[in-house]
């Protein structure tokens, strides 16, 4: 475990001068198109904290971006990768392979859903997961459509952009984008028209409809969805959307391509959020908490699907780097040996019930939703659906001043997200979110 003290600690105002002076350096050299979550910065940082340059001890609510899931600086992490930059560092895995790379493809292959022969690549990041995927979909049903959903989030490349709903921050003036997408309504229970009764009812029949009169079924190369979207705002659709999207994907031969970038390896208390209604995704993309920090995803898939591209059709120069798998091996090990699906379970339900005890006082909360450790709140005017950016920074600000991380999202730029680290102890945790009830309090 890590030897950081577990404790929230303040002792400069936040940020202190040594951040300060950094952050004078970040701004002069540094482009000016990046964002901050929080103007900090960080030293060292293990279990659920983060300590910057002045010495003050952060609660770490973000995990960066649900990240290091297994904690920074992981045990197995450290000296998996320790070994691995001692052996060596590249060979590129197209030019001279290694085992760690077979051996993180058989752990992805043997834990993700289906009992189906899968087979695996892997790559850099989340959005080149997702633009892999889709070239496979489309390789493989010699078809071009491509399926997603408003709030639908898949990355910042040319591709991914154009399959990412929001324009702010992500999609503004960076067009043109790749032709052959289309949105789909996504089952937003909180904001269906009519509710989430008629939400859990409808919205898989409409976007079905949609599909057959707006694409056609049988030009449809992939379905890709997030089976609870991340960067949208912690959406939860009904029980049997997801299913039913499976379902009329298998009988129209479109490839169903779960993007489990941020829901994966632990995350709502599954190791992957399809479990849950036993989804069994034909492609499931993967990144985020795959490698404890490490720059690793992955694609994987039926065997039949995968081995349908020519041969030399995917690759990259440093996808799948023998330090990155070194990393997920270590990581993927933790999750397993410490059971952080159980931990993900535990810690849903503490911030669920917390976060209940703050619905029931503040009348600006609409919604508490999510799954395991991947929980939110949507924050709107009192007695209205009306989203409610301006209570939100007031929440983060003060949280920060207080030595608490937290992260936002939605498409309104009005949910607060919380994705700790699955390694964060009961008593930081619990201290945290009773200063986000009191940030919520002094925001109202
Ligand atoms: N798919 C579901 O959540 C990344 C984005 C942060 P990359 N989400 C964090 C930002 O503002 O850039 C994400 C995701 C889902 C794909 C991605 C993309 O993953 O590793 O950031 O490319």
């Amino acid at each position: 475990m890590t030897s950081l003290p577990q404790v929230r600690k303040l002792v400069t105002a936040i940020p202190g001068p040594r951040s300060q002076e950094i952050l004078k350096r970040r701004s002069e050299a540094v482009s000016a198109a990046l964002g901050m979550a929080m103007p900090v910065v960080v030293e060292r940082a293990g279990g659920g904290v983060i300590v910057d340059v002045d010495g003050n001890s952060i609660i770490d609510l973000g995990a960066g971006i649900a990240v290091v899931s297994v904690g920074n600086s992981a045990d197995r992490v450290v000296a998996n990768v320790k070994a691995q930059v001692e052996a060596f560092t590249h060979t590129c895995f197209m030019v001279v392979p290694y085992l760690g790379y077979v051996e993180v493809c058989e752990a992805l292959n043997r834990l993700t859903p289906g009992t189906h022969k899968k087979k695996s690549i892997l790559l850099n990041s989340g959005a080149e997961a997702l633009e892999n995927a889709v070239k496979i979909a489309r390789s493989y049903t010699k078809r071009q459509a491509v399926v997603v959903f408003e709030h639908g989030y898949h990355g910042r490349t040319n591709l991914t952009m154009g399959m990412t709903a929001k324009n702010m921050p992500y999609k503004e003036g960076f067009g043109p984008f790749a032709p052959e997408i289309y949105r789909m309504p996504m089952a937003y229970p909180l904001r269906w028209p009519g509710g989430a009764q008629r939400c859990a009812s409808e919205a898989l029949g409409v976007a079905i409809t949609k599909m057959e009169k707006e694409i056609g079924g049988k030009n449809i190369a992939a379905i890709v969805i997030e089976p609870i979207q991340g960067e949208g705002g912690f959406i939860v659709p009904p029980q049997g959307f997801l299913p039913g999207l499976a379902k009329y994907s298998t009988d129209n031969g479109i490839v169903f391509i779960a993007d489990e970038v941020q829901t994966g390896f632990a995350r709502t208390g599954q190791m992957f959020a399809s479990e849950d209604e036993n989804v069994v995704p034909d492609l499931i993309a993967t990144a985020k908490g795959i490698a404890g920090g490490l720059p690793l995803a992955g694609v994987t898939g039926r065997a039949e699907i995968m081995d349908s591209v020519h041969g030399g059709g995917l690759g990259g120069t440093f996808g799948g780097s023998p330090i990155a798998c070194a990393a997920a091996l270590g990581a993927i090990a933790t999750i397993e040996e410490e059971d952080l699906c159980a931990r993900a379970k535990h810690i849903g339900e503490i911030i669920s019930s917390a976060l209940g005890a703050m619905k029931a006082k503040y009348p600006i909360i609409a919604e508490v939703r999510g799954r395991g450790a991947m929980q939110a709140i949507e924050l709107v005017m009192p007695g209205t659906l009306d989203p409610n950016p301006t209570a939100l920074s007031a929440i983060v600000k003060f949280c920060q001043s207080e030595g608490v991380l937290i992260l936002t999202a939605g498409t309104y730029g009005n949910v607060i997200r919380l994705i700790p680290p699955l390694v964060i102890s009961d008593d930081l945790l619990r201290e945290a979110l009773e200063v986000l009830d009191r940030g919520i309090a002094s925001a109202i």
